[in-house]
C-alpha cells in the first residue's frame, strides 16, 4: 500500500514552531527553502548541506523544496533574466547533488499569495485566514488608488469598497496594506506603495499570453535540466485563482495547467497540487484534477476553503469547507498506488487554536492547527487505504 510522504513546512531556525515539535506532530519529511539567499542567485552545495544536516539531526528528511523563487525578471522577461535562469538550472542540478529532487515554484507575478485578513474569529476562537472582497476592493481603490482599478469595478462594487474604506479606521487601514504588500511567509518579496506600484507598472504591457509564454520559455530552459537530474518542477497554482490588481495569471485551472503541459512535455514538468487555491474557484473539480494530472503531481497541499456568494473566502478546517476531501484523497490515494510511489503532502495553514493563540506564529504556519490538520488527513487516509487495499 502506498501512503503519502507526511511532510510540513518549516521556514528555519527561526521559525517559531520547531524541528522537534513537526517530529512529534508525526510529519517525516521536510517542506523547506534556503530563505536566506537572495531571489535568483544559485543555491550552493555547501548551504544546501548545511541545513540538511540540521534537518537530518533532528531526524527527519527535506525531500520537497517550497520553493526556488522565479525572479520577476524571468517572468517579465527583461533585464538579467537569462542569467537568473541560468542560476536556476545551477540550482536544479545543486539540490540534485544533495538527494532533493521535488522543486516547488509558482508564476504569480509580484505577489505570492494574498490574503485581507490574518486572524479572522471563527465560531470556535481560533483564528483564520480570510479573503474579503469589499477590504480588497478598497485597498485597490483608495489605498493603492490603482490608476485603472476605476474602470474594473461595477458601480455597485465601488459603492461597496467605498462603504467599506469609510468604516475602517486608520490602524486597520495600515493593517490591510500590510497584509496585502508587506509579503506573507515564503512569498520573499515585501513592499512599500511607492515600490509595489513600481512593481506593478512593469507588468502593464504584459498580458496573460505574454506571461504564459514567459513560463513557457523558462520551463523550456529548465526543464530538460530537472529530466537530465531526475527531478520535477511542480507549479503551486495561483492564489487567489483569478487576476488581481490587474495582473495576469495563468495558473488558476485545469485548462492552464493542460496548455503549460501541452507546450512541455518533459517529464519533469509537474504540479503542485494546492486543494485550497484551485478550491477557491467553484468550476475547479479538484478530483476530477487528481485524476487527469496524476501522472504528473509531484507534491500535494491539503487545504479546504469556503466561498460565499460575495466573492469572500476564508480557510476551513482541513475535512469542512468546499473541497470535497473524500474524494480528493481517493484519487491521491489511487494515484499513488497506480504509480507504486509515494507522493508528499502537507497540511496546508490551519487556524491559530489552542496555544497558538498565545504565541508568535507565521499567518497559517501555526503548529496545532496543521497538526490538526494533518492528524484529521492521515486518519482519512488510513480509513480509505484499508477499506480499498489489502497491503
Ligand atoms: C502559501 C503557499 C505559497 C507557496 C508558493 C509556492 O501558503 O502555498 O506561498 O509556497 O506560492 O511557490
Amino acid at each position: 500500500m502506498y501512503l503519502c510522504k507526511q511532510s510540513w513546512r518549516w521556514y528555519g531556525p527561526d521559525d517559531p514552531v520547531k524541528l522537534s515539535d513537526i517530529r512529534q506532530a508525526g510529519a517525516t519529511d521536510i517542506v523547506h527553502a534556503l530563505h536566506h539567499i537572495p531571489n535568483g542567485e544559485v543555491w550552493t552545495v555547501d548551504e544546501i548541506r548545511r541545513r540538511q544536516k540540521v534537518i537530518a539531526d533532528a531526524g527527519l528528511v527535506w525531500s520537497v523544496v517550497e520553493s526556488v523563487p522565479v525572479h520577476e525578471h524571468i517572468k517579465t522577461r527583461t533585464g538579467g533574466f537569462q542569467r537568473y535562469i541560468d542560476n536556476y538550472k545551477q540550482s536544479i542540478r545543486n539540490l540534485a547533488e544533495c538527494g532533493i529532487h521535488c522543486i516547488t515554484y509558482n508564476f504569480m507575478p509580484v505577489l505570492d499569495w494574498t490574503r485581507t485578513d490574518l486572524a479572522f474569529e471563527v465560531e470556535d476562537g481560533s483564528r483564520a485566514l480570510r479573503f474579503e472582497r469589499a477590504a480588497f476592493m478598497a485597498f485597490d481603490l483608495y489605498i493603492l488608488r490603482r490608476p485603472a482599478a476605476e474602470k474594473e469595478y461595477s458601480d455597485e462594487e465601488k459603492t461597496r469598497a467605498r462603504a467599506r474604506y469609510d468604516a475602517m479606521s486608520e490602524e486597520e487601514r495600515h493593517r490591510l496594506t500590510r497584509n496585502m504588500i508587506a509579503g506573507l511567509p515564503g512569498s520573499e518579496e515585501s513592499f512599500t506603495v511607492e515600490q509595489f506600484r513600481e512593481a506593478l507598472d512593469r507588468y502593464k504591457d504584459i498580458d496573460a499570453e505574454r506571461l504564459r509564454q514567459n513560463l513557457i520559455y523558462f520551463l523550456r530552459e529548465v526543464c530538460p535540466v530537472a529530466d537530465e537530474c531526475g527531478s520535477e518542477m511542480v507549479i503551486h497554482p495561483d492564489d487567489p485563482p483569478y487576476p488581481i490588481l490587474g495582473l495576469p495569471r495563468i495558473m488558476s485551472t485545469a485548462e492552464d495547467f493542460r496548455r503549460i503541459v501541452e507546450a512541455v512535455p518533459n517529464p519533469s514538468n509537474g504540479l503542485c497540487l494546492c486543494t485550497g487555491s484551485f478550491g477557491v474557484r467553484a468550476d475547479n473539480d479538484l478530483p476530477a484534477m487528481m485524476r487527469e494530472f496524476g501522472d504528473r503531481v509531484g507534491f500535494v497541499h491539503l487545504r479546504s476553503t469556503r466561498r460565499d456568494a460575495d466573492g469572500n473566502f476564508q480557510e476551513d478546517n482541513h475535512l469542512e469547507g468546499d473541497v470535497p476531501m473524500y474524494e480528493v484523497m481517493k484519487a491521491f490515494l489511487e494515484i499513488q498506488q497506480r504509480r507504486k510511489v509515494r507522493i508528499p503532502m502537507r497540511p496546508d495553514h490551519g487556524h491559530q487554536m489552542c496555544d497558538d493563540l498565545n504565541r508568535r506564529s507565521n499567518p497559517g504556519y501555526s503548529c496545532y492547527g496543521r497538526m490538526r490538520g494533518l492528524a484529521e488527513l492521515r486518519g482519512l487516509e488510513m480509513g480509505i487505504a484499508r477499506s480499498l487495499y489489502k497491503e
